[in-house]
């Protein structure tokens, strides 16, 4: 679908002076084709583009709409928060409460610091295992994105993969050796890792189930794996729950797999859709950071009254609907939808999903790891793309990234997503 006269317009004013008319890579729809619409507002399970087009959305900006966008109680305890001021630069009740909420949560959250994204929670988690270990070296996985900190722009995902840069320009060759990337789900690499750098190790980073290079879940066993590893070996086992965190569980994947690492990464949800990030662990880590110890973090924002309002207004919100089930029940129903529609067309399709995350690899072979994701037929992805787009479905603009599913989906929303996205791939 190309972007009718209005985001045309915007898109065409954009480029002047944004670069790709975008303040996110993967926005730019590159790796599909086509220019992107622009959207105005957005409530529930829809975007309303500029061009007044309305579209059920499976991105629900990258995660945070786990409730759908502009929730009702999410808005009123901004709108609350907002009579009393936008940020302070001193410590805020707000922030006092978001701790508790996070490490009721999250227990193996013993304390926790708050960021405003959740590329500043990985740096400064990865910086954080470097001062507590004394060691230099980090772990990272081919396809797993945590934002774009220089130690972690080696082979990532997102939107560096879906524009064929999984390694950044600009990162030093001496930053980037301190990076050791393994193949996901490969136990041998692991083993392989630590052998040759005995005591230098100073952290792992993963995304549990990875969410940036299509969706993809560990092989069993393979997360105690890499728990009882960096145990042995003293690294630091941290888990980017920026995205999991709070949508696969309430407790992230960590509850789900019963796995408790060392440190944690959030973001996206517990900011109700404001900028937002944490991280936070074992307080004999944790006690490491500023103003306690040596190890430097800090940000203007971080703690933002708005956010914290809208993030706490979130966390309550899961914890009294506890929507699992039914984000489970939406997820099957909208992948079975896809998977039926390519059985009948004779299209060989994997649908990864856990509740309500998921994607879709056009591909027979299973898909485990970074190399078996870039076996999907990424062309293909881009035709379904935009013939759900046509249709008034908003998939995840890559073949490399995992959509999402809100409680606003449920009803009207879902039939029709699931009517559209079969009559898609049939029309094929
Ligand atoms: P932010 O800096 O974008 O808030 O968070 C970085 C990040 C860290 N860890 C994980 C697991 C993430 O998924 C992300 C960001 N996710 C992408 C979506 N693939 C954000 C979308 C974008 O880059 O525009």
């Amino acid at each position: 679908m190309s972007a009718s006269s209005a985001s045309s317009d915007l898109f065409a004013r954009a480029l002047q002076l944004i670069p790709g008319g975008v303040n996110s890579p993967v926005r730019a729809f590159r790796s599909v084709g086509g220019a992107p619409f622009f959207t105005k507002s957005a409530r529930g399970a829809t975007l309303t583009t500029a061009d007044d087009r309305e579209l059920i959305d499976f991105v629900c900006t990258w995660g945070p709409a786990i409730h759908g966008h502009n929730h009702p109680v999410i808005k009123a305890a901004i709108a609350s928060a907002l009579e009393h001021g936008t940020s302070f630069g001193t410590p805020n009740p707000y922030e006092v409460e978001m701790a508790e909420l996070i490490a009721r949560f999250v227990p193996s959250i013993q304390k926790v610091r708050m960021t405003s994204s959740g590329t500043e929670a990985t740096m400064s988690a990865i910086r954080l295992a470097r001062g507590f270990t004394k060691r230099d070296k980090i772990i990272k996985f081919s396809g797993c994105y945590h934002g774009h900190s220089d130690a972690l722009l080696i082979k990532a995902g997102s939107g560096a993969l879906t524009h064929g840069h999984p390694d950044s320009a600009g990162v030093p060759a001496s930053f980037a050796r301190e990076t050791i990337v393994l193949p996901y789900n490969d136990r041998a690499a692991l083993d392989a890792a630590f052998a040759a750098n005995p005591g230098q190790i100073a952290g792992l980073i993963l995304e549990p189930y990875c969410g940036n290079v299509g969706f993809i879940m560990p092989d069993p066993g393979y997360l105690d794996y890499v728990r009882e590893i960096t145990a042995r070996h003293g690294a630091v086992l941290i888990f980017d729950e920026v995205m999991t965190g709070f949508r696969i569980a309430r407790g992230g994947v960590q509850e789900r797999e019963k796995i408790s690492p060392d440190l944690t990464c959030l973001g996206k949800i517990i900011g109700g859709g404001l900028p937002v990030g944490a991280f936070g662990g074992r307080a004999d880590i944790m006690d490491h950071l500023a103003p306690l110890g040596p190890v430097y973090q800090a940000g203007t924002l971080s703690g933002n009254p708005l956010a914290m309002a809208a993030g706490i207004a979130s966390l309550r919100l899961l914890e009294q609907l506890d929507p699992y089930a039914r984000l489970d029940t939406l997820g099957r129903r909208l992948c079975a939808a896809v998977a039926s529609a390519c059985q009948s067309k004779g299209i060989p399709v994997q649908t990864p999903r856990c509740g309500s995350m998921f994607s879709f690899f056009f591909t027979d072979t299973p898909v485990r790891d970074y190399e078996t994701a870039l076996k999907g037929d990424a062309k293909l992805f881009s035709r379904v793309f935009h013939a759900a787009l046509a249709g008034g479905v908003y998939l995840a603009p890559s073949a490399y990234e995992a959509g999402f599913l809100s409680t606003a989906h449920d009803g009207p929303a879902i039939d029709r997503a699931c009517d559209v996205l079969a009559a898609a791939i049939k029309g094929l």
